[in-house]
């Protein structure tokens, strides 16, 4: 099946060998050796030599109205300058350049000329801090770094320049930073720095094609795990193409001429699979969308949907959620008679109200919400309805079907796989598929350890799912310390980390919460080092603020409650099973206490959560 779906929908510079030659239990995942081909020439050239005038990208700017429309002709140009340029000055097939931007054609021309000269690229969410920059341009040693002078977002301006400038001081890999113009504001030019659009203007448009291995790196991508540092994933070139080529058409029910309008953000793996590589190497014409869903107020989306004729929008269900709660006005003052299909998924669950709401309002019930499961870790949708298919039903709330080729197993608690239709247990695939990452840079032991020991033989997702008896599936969360907050994901332990480093903190414990809007809110428990006076100056403020600029925004504590102690198994464990109880207010339910070392710090806890809250 995907011998023949890569013949097909790839173009080739040379055929492949075999279609896979993999070992799970290994960790050992190859797909279509001894084939060569260049993702760039597949999401470009071959569409322009059919139609060079059709818009690949249309660029939805901070600035209701203000909309860029580029041709896969321009972006082909766009593409081959900057891959000369990157070539002039010295990137080389291998290098890993990082890039730092908000969702917009040069940052999908970087990534496009990455993959044209056979460089990897690793995309760093424009809202993370300088600190969580630098740490990522570390990891991937990254000596060139892309990134705009400022950024704008609901209707401000973010310094992103200024940004790069404090993260590559702590980083001596970096030896030049492109800076493109976002806005009129020249930015404070440093010796490393590089003006790339003037540069650009030097190149040639045409640039010679690297003839990749279809193995080799097509981009490293950093997401949080439960523990240590976030890892960053690799994919490779020729099975994550196909695969995100593959999804986008079936899942979304994607046609020739419609515009498709993913409006995550290229920071994330769904921009680079749905913005960005899925619909361009299906020839598509795709949304970037550089605002947020209430600038300049809640009927943006729709106003979008509008203007330029959306026919599928992928969302978030936190924007659904925020946006349900503004009423049903903001969506009905705008056409939205293109739109055939409504995705969600991005991050997270989505309650049955929000789905209703999706369905109801925005879709006027007349088009298919697609629920898609999937993570960095699958490159692409792995469990989702496909609404074009006879028969095919939707259950609110259900992730539904595994797509081709996946086949989703449930584990019981002892690691067996369950083989009775309904069940429910830990979420593993059986199989492996081309859109799989294939290790965590520079540390495939981690990659083992994470994803293929757990179950040997399978690859474990780290979510828990429930399989109804028809079979249908339901994701139900995580199982580890991983949370998502807006539909962004970071590990309960980064934040710990930060926290911890607080002068005047002796020790905490974060937890995920149920939150109304983001799905999830973040929560810290605090101790206090001895003698410390929790009134002076605000802890709470000064905490919030630290974990803001040491990671990013949206991993600030929500709340934050000062403890005495914490719970703690008598081997010094932190029970954090017990304080995700007490948050969700599930007193009946705490469980077997008897390990605790002291119980009466339960009962501190359960006492100041109620004062708090
Ligand atoms: C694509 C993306 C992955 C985690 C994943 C799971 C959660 C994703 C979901 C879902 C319920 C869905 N998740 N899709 N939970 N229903 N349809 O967002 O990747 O950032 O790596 O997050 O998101 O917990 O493990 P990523």
């Amino acid at each position: 099946f995907w011998a023949a779906a890569a013949r097909r929908r790839l173009r080739w510079i040379r055929t492949f060998d075999t279609a896979q030659d993999c070992d799970l239990s290994r960790g050992k995942i190859r797909w279509f050796e001894g084939g060569r081909l260049n993702v760039s020439v597949n999401c470009l050239d071959r569409h322009v030599d059919t139609c060079p005038e059709k818009v690949a990208l249309i660029w939805e700017r901070d600035e209701p109205g203000s909309e860029v429309k580029v041709t896969y002709r321009e972006l082909l140009e766009m593409t081959c300058r900057l891959g000369n340029l990157l070539r002039r000055r010295g990137v080389k097939r291998g290098d890993c350049v990082t890039i730092y931007m908000p969702s917009c054609p040069m940052a999908v021309a970087s990534m496009l000329a990455c993959a044209r000269i056979g460089a990897a690229h690793n995309v760093v969410f424009a809202g993370f801090s300088a600190e969580a920059l630098s740490e990522r341009i570390r990891d991937a040693q990254s000596s060139t770094v892309i990134t705009v002078n400022q950024g704008v977002r609901g209707g401000k301006v973010v310094e992103l320049k200024k940004t790069v400038d404090e993260a590559v001081r702590s980083c001596s890999s970096v030896q030049q930073v492109f800076v493109a113009m976002r806005t009129e504001k020249p930015a404070e030019m440093t010796a490393v720095d590089v003006a790339l659009d003037e540069e650009m203007l030097k190149e040639e448009v045409v640039c010679e094609p690297a003839a990749m291995d279809s193995e080799d790196v097509l981009f490293l991508l950093y997401t949080s795990g439960s523990t240590g540092k976030p890892k960053g994933l690799v994919h490779t070139q020729a099975g994550y193409l196909l695969y995100a080529a593959l999804t986008h058409r079936y899942v979304f029910s994607y046609q020739d001429g419609d515009v498709f309008g993913c409006v995550a953000d290229i920071g994330w793996i769904t921009g680079h699979s749905y913005a960005v590589y899925g619909p361009l190497a299906n020839g598509g014409t795709t949304v970037l969308f550089e605002s947020t869903p209430v600038y300049p107020n809640p009927g943006r989306y729709w106003e979008t949907v509008q203007r330029l004729g959306i026919n599928q929008f992928y969302g978030a269900p936190t924007a659904i959620r925020l946006l349900l709660k503004y009423g049903d006005q903001w969506v009905q003052k705008y056409d939205r008679s293109t739109l055939k299909t409504l995705g969600t998924a991005v991050g997270e669950p989505i309650n049955t109200e929000a789905w209703e709401w999706y369905h109801r309002v925005v879709g006027d019930g007349r088009c298919p919400v697609v629920d898609t499961w999937w993570q960095t870790e699958t490159g692409g949708i792995c469990i989702s309805p496909r609404p074009a298919e006879p028969g095919a039903e939707i259950i609110p709330g259900m992730a539904m079907r595994p797509f081709f080729g996946i086949q989703p197993v449930l584990m019981d608690a002892e690691g067996n796989v369950q083989n009775s239709t309904e069940a429910s247990g830990a979420l593993c695939i059986a199989q492996p598929w081309p859109g799989m990452a294939r290790t965590i840079h520079n540390d495939h032991q981690r990659f083992l350890e994470t994803y293929c020991h757990p179950y040997p033989g399978y690859f474990f997702t780290g979510d828990g799912a429930y399989r109804s008896k028809d079979g249908y599936y339901q994701i139900t969360g995580r199982l580890d310390d991983v949370i998502n907050v807006s539909g962004h994901r970071i590990g309960t332990a980064e934040i710990e980390d930060v926290v911890n480093q607080c002068p005047v903190v002796a020790e905490s414990a974060v937890i995920g919460y149920s939150h109304d809007i983001k799905g999830q809110g973040v929560y810290a428990f605090v101790v206090l080092k001895q003698g410390v006076d929790a009134q002076k100056g605000d802890v709470s403020q000064q905490l919030k603020d630290m974990v803001s600029k040491r990671i990013a925004k949206y991993a600030g504590p929500d709340c934050i409650q000062l403890v005495k102690r914490l719970p703690k198994t008598r081997s010094g464990k932190i029970m954090r099973r017990v304080l995700r109880k007490i948050v969700e207010r599930e007193l009946e339910s705490l469980g077997d206490l008897s390990t605790l070392d002291d119980p009466t710090a339960v009962q501190e806890i359960i006492q100041g959560h109620k004062e708090l809250c």
